[in-house]
């Protein structure tokens, strides 16, 4: 039977000291650390929201049905590169070095698959990497990653080797990828440590060949909060990511020029399509073509408003349809673990790097500390340890993925790391102590979308929000009485205390966790690298 707590520290402990003493292999399990880019809350049925209700996951789904699902899980800065050196590191940037996109992370730092293949784990990462070109720094046994942001269709992977064009559909190639590695690449004689990581559902959404008209008929449903006037927040009302005025025609929406014509509106970015096979290029303009005859022989009779729930609907079909595929890859692999016998001893994670607004708010994309984008999908499973269907509603950071893996690996955590095991909470050990409010921070101001800096805290009922830059502006929600975070509450005199409270644990957390004073980096200038050489 499944008896939570029978897994505990002190057992892989003295299964490393029994290998240290023996030479003996131990035991210690494998991981899988599965994740895909942007993957809203939202999108994930096991979360239960009713978007998702129509384009269901079931192989995520089993991951949290099998072990467990957390249901208050945030990210450090929602952002690729920032959200993905803070999962490495254990660290928020401030500490990591690396707290907006185009930085290039600093490999030689403490990091968790560092950690573990010294320990004796193989280690191999598998898919989108985004925090420099190549994984300069770390020691991994094995590596393939996309270019930069990578590309949906016939993508550029680079290895040690160099680049290679390989021709499919790139999460169904990382799939493939991982499997490999999985079944003939990897050191059998060593527990491994793998990182899959999709670029998918990542804009610009562009689903597998098997998936484009998959919920071409499926109406969702629009959000609340879709026309939002922004009212008392002023970051809010100056970004650039809204679904009705800040995507793409063509590269986003994938609407055409004219009926009968193929040829994407606006097209900013074209390498994209061109990536395509004429063979490829036929099929793709095929499943779009009767939306697209549809739109530009109404169009000139819509409204703005008529115009913008089109595009919704458009960027849900495409945005939920590349998730279909990113679920199929994760069914594929836990059939792998249980088929060879790995699935008993191999922790499974699936996460994103960030939330994502699927039209809250008028939104796509992320970068705000409102819940969307600062939640993230979290489900994990290791036999034994987890028991089937625990929900853990406890307040977690991407921070505490690394000290769980080391843990799990019977490691020594560092001392300086921020996050903390999430372990106990796994195991039923008890969750005394655990932390109560969360701290966040975006730096990428200016940028894409044109998101003010800020930073600020959650303690999960309430939230006190201080952009900084390029305005200076606070914000408070009750997320209860007000989820969707449309009434900023900073001087409702019914919230004076709570303010007050926030505001004095906000400058606590920054304290505990050795943030700079604000003027340090209030105005400091972006350093981007958006393109590093292979050399560097
Ligand atoms: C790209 C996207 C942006 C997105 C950033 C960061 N534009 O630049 O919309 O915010 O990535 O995303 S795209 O049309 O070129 O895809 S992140 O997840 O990598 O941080
Ligand atoms: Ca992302």
């Amino acid at each position: 039977s499944l008896v939570a707590g029978v897994f505990t520290l002190p057992l892989v402990n003295s299964a490393v000291a029994a290998e240290q003493e023996t030479g003996a292999s131990p035991e210690r399990p494998n991981i899988l650390f599965i994740m895909s880019d942007d993957h809203a809350v939202q999108a994930l049925s096991a979360y239960g929201h009713p978007i998702s209700k129509l384009a269901p996951t079931p192989n995520l789904d089993r991951i949290a049905a099998n072990g467990a699902k957390f249901q208050r899980s945030y990210v450090t800065n929602s952002l690729c590169g920032p959200s993905r050196a803070a999962m490495l590191t254990g660290k928020f940037g401030h500490e990591n070095g690396f707290t907006y996109n185009g930085q290039i992370f600093d490999g030689t730092q403490f990091n968790w698959p560092n950690a573990l293949q010294d320990s004796g784990y193989a280690t191999a990462m598998i898919g989108k990497w985004h925090i420099n070109r190549i994984p300069n720094g770390f020691n991994f046994e094995h590596w393939e990653i996309l270019n930069d942001q990578g590309e949906y269709y016939n993508p550029d992977f680079i290895t040690a080797d160099g680049v290679k064009m390989e021709m499919g559909y790139t999460t169904d190639l990382i799939t493939d990828k991982t499997l490999a590695w999985l079944d003939k690449g990897r050191d059998k004689s060593k527990p491994f440590a793998l990182l899959m990581h999709h670029k998918a559902p990542h804009r610009n959404w562009m689903p597998a060949p098997r998936h484009t008209q998959l919920f071409e008929d499926v109406e969702f449903p629009l959000p609340d909060n879709f026309f939002d006037g922004y009212e008392g927040r002023v970051a809010a009302s100056k970004q650039t990511m809204t679904i009705a005025n800040h995507t793409q025609d063509g590269h986003d929406i994938k609407m055409t020029v004219a009926e009968g014509e193929g040829e994407w509106r606006k097209d900013i970015w074209p390498h994209l399509l061109a990536r395509l096979t004429d063979e490829q290029r036929a099929e793709w303009d095929n499943a779009y073509q009767a939306r697209n005859d549809y739109m530009n022989a109404n169009e000139a009779n819509w409204s703005e408003k008529q115009m913008a729930e089109w595009k919704y609907q458009r960027y849900m079909q495409d945005y939920l349809a590349t998730i279909v595929a990113v679920d199929e890859s994760v069914g594929e692999v836990l059939d792998y673990l249980e088929e060879s016998g790995l699935s008993d001893n191999t922790l499974v994670v699936y996460t994103s790097d960030q939330g994502f607004f699927l039209g809250e708010h008028g939104f796509y994309d992320k970068r705000f500390m409102y819940e969307e984008s600062f939640s993230t999908p979290l489900v994990m499973q290791l036999p034994g340890v987890i028991k089937p269907g625990t929900v853990v509603n406890e307040l977690v950071q991407n921070i505490d993925y690394a000290p769980t893996f080391i843990q799990l690996a019977g490691l020594e955590t560092p001392a300086d790391i921020h996050g903390k095991s999430l372990l106990p909470l796994l195991s039923g050990q008890g969750h005394s102590g655990w932390r109560d409010a969360l701290y966040y921070h975006y730096y990428e101001f200016p940028g894409f979308h044109d998101v003010a800096r800020h930073y600020g805290v959650s303690d999960g009922r309430f939230k006190l929000i201080h952009f900084y830059n390029p305005d200076d502006q606070w914000e408070f929600y009750d997320l209860e009485a007000d989820p969707s975070e449309m009434v900023n509450a900073i001087d409702d005199p019914r919230y004076k205390e709570e303010v007050g409270r926030l505001i004095h644990r906000l400058a606590q957390l920054q304290d505990e966790y050795g943030v700079p004073p604000l003027k340090e980096w209030r105005d400091e200038p972006l350093d981007r690298h958006p393109n590093p050489s292979l050399e560097e």
